[in-house]
């Protein structure tokens, strides 16, 4: 990965085949010497000191490989002469014909008089190492792009607009302001001056080591799973009316119904997709004690026992035709970590009055379909809180997991060394241990081999 900014770069910034129109992007201090070699134009009207580009009409003159004469192309060539773009630098979007062929001589051509072919994300890395986007900003230029659902789409929209970039460049001020101070009373530290109290350093860095610590967590619950779409766990007696409950949220009859107690015995997932939100929806075996000479329903027991502790909500469904049982009355008094919804299903058996269930619950029926839109909102609403405050694009939960966790492991011992007044030279070297740790997340601190992961996913173009 080539780390030079001063060559002049271009690539195809349109996808691949071909298509009404194509985009050439080309940036790079030699933009409109290039330009100027190659294409015919007037400019149009335009503020050098805007944002907004200059935008040119005219033709690119192309020297064919297999004709004498030059091929005239209609352009339309956004300009961006100064350092207002996105790679602060000059850069150019040139919109031709998109013709495969004639974009590869326009290209060709643009290679003739001075530009070079871009690599991978080089766009994107040049706006990096002008400033102009840290690395998680990148890797969310590179979420927006492989976007799958609207869900996904949000997390990178919001980390490019600094979701996570925000609170942790204001940490590590905070930290650079702490190590400041301690520095200062080292370089002074036969004269006895104080330059931030123990009490006010102690609390500046819990409170710091709380925050990254929170941090990490997030991100680490979001690098374990494998598919992004949280995990909505079915459970409750049997016959509690569980897989109907699936079947109606899915639209499909996926799992099987019965008025026989025990018919689920495996679990099963379906993919369902709420207000743009993907989930997975699990129906387990309903709870029950089951001897331990039955294997197939104990091993139904623990299946849905694990499926119910990965779960990021439950929905835990009590039959409300019925008068609670003492298992159901257990299970509302016991503080569930993970969040839960309860659901009081069969209401149309109930003639309007269900039996004695918590005020929160949502009453439901999957023959009348009373309750279901509220439910679908409802296991939104509780996912979207569940899910903590920060969105991130999996490759960044993925690149920077460990080093949060390090910077979150160096800050509790900074705050351990001050409790029990250590040296401060001892405090500072874990603050800047820690500093070193969030610098490589956010890339102020950063080695090729870091831009390498990074950038190396991005195609050409970007
Ligand atoms: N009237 C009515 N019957 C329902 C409703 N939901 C489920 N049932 C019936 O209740 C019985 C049990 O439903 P299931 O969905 O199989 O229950 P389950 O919780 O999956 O049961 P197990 O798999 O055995 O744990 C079936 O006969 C369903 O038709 C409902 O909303 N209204
Ligand atoms: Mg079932």
């Amino acid at each position: 990965m080539s780390l030079a900014i001063d060559d002049t770069i271009v690539a195809l910034a349109s996808a691949a085949g071909g298509s009404y129109e194509g985009i050439i992007r080309v940036s790079g201090p030699a933009v409109v010497e290039v330009l100027k070699k190659i294409f015919d134009g007037e400019t149009g009207s335009g503020d050098l000191q805007s944002k907004r580009p200059l935008v040119l009409n005219g033709r690119l003159r192309l020297a064919s490989d297999t004709r004498a004469q030059e091929v005239h192309l209609p352009a339309l060539v956004y300009l961006w002469p100064t350092s207002r773009s996105y790679t602060r630098q000059p850069l150019a979007e040139i919109y031709l014909p998109g013709s495969p062929p004639l974009l590869d001589l326009a290209i060709r051509s643009l290679c003739k008089c001075g530009a070079r072919l871009a690599g991978p994300g080089e766009f994107t890395l040049r706006a990096f190492l002008a400033g102009r986007l840290d690395l998680t900003q990148a890797e969310a230029v590179l979420g927006v792009i492989d976007a799958q659902d609207a869900a996904s789409l949000q997390s990178a929209l919001t980390q490019l607009s600094g979701g996570l970039s925000h609170p942790l460049a204001s940490l590590r001020n905070q930290l650079l302001d702490l190590l400041a101070h301690l520095e200062a009373g080292l370089d002074f530290v036969d004269e006895d001056i104080e330059f931030i109290s123990r009490a006010e350093l102690q609390q500046q860095v819990t409170a710091a080591a709380t925050k990254v610590q929170s941090i990490a967590d997030q991100l680490n619950s979001r690098s374990e799973t494998s598919t992004s779409a949280p995990r909505v766990v079915l459970y409750g007696e049997p016959n509690a009316g569980k897989s109907s409950l699936l079947n109606a949220l899915a639209g499909t009859a996926a799992a099987i119904v019965s008025p026989v107690a025990g018919t689920t015995r495996d679990y099963l997932v379906r993919l369902v997709t709420i207000d743009n939100q993907q989930l997975q929806l699990i129906d387990t075996a309903g709870v029950e004690e089951v001897s331990s000479t039955n294997a197939i329903a104990a091993d139904a027991q623990s299946l849905g026992q694990s499926q119910h502790q990965q779960a990021d909500l439950q929905l835990l469904c009590i039959d409300s035709s019925q008068p609670m049982s003492p298992w159901s009355h257990a299970e509302l008094q016991r503080n569930s970590l993970t969040p839960r919804l309860i659901i009081g299903t069969k209401f149309d058996q109930t003639g309007g009055h269900s039996f004695d269930l918590p005020s929160p619950a949502l009453l439901t029926s999957v023959v009348t379909g009373h309750g279901l839109d509220e439910l679908r909102g409802a296991i939104i609403t509780a996912l979207r809180k569940s899910t903590g405050e920060i969105p991130v694009v999996a490759t960044t939960a993925l690149r920077c997991t460990a080093s949060l966790q390090a910077a979150a492991t160096a800050l509790a011992s900074a705050a351990d060394l001050t409790t029990n007044g250590a040296s401060d030279e001892w405090i500072a070297a874990e603050l800047r241990l820690a500093l070193d740790e969030l610098g490589q997340v956010i890339g102020a601190v950063y080695t090729d081999d870091i831009l390498d992961r990074v950038f190396s996913r991005f195609c050409i173009g970007k």
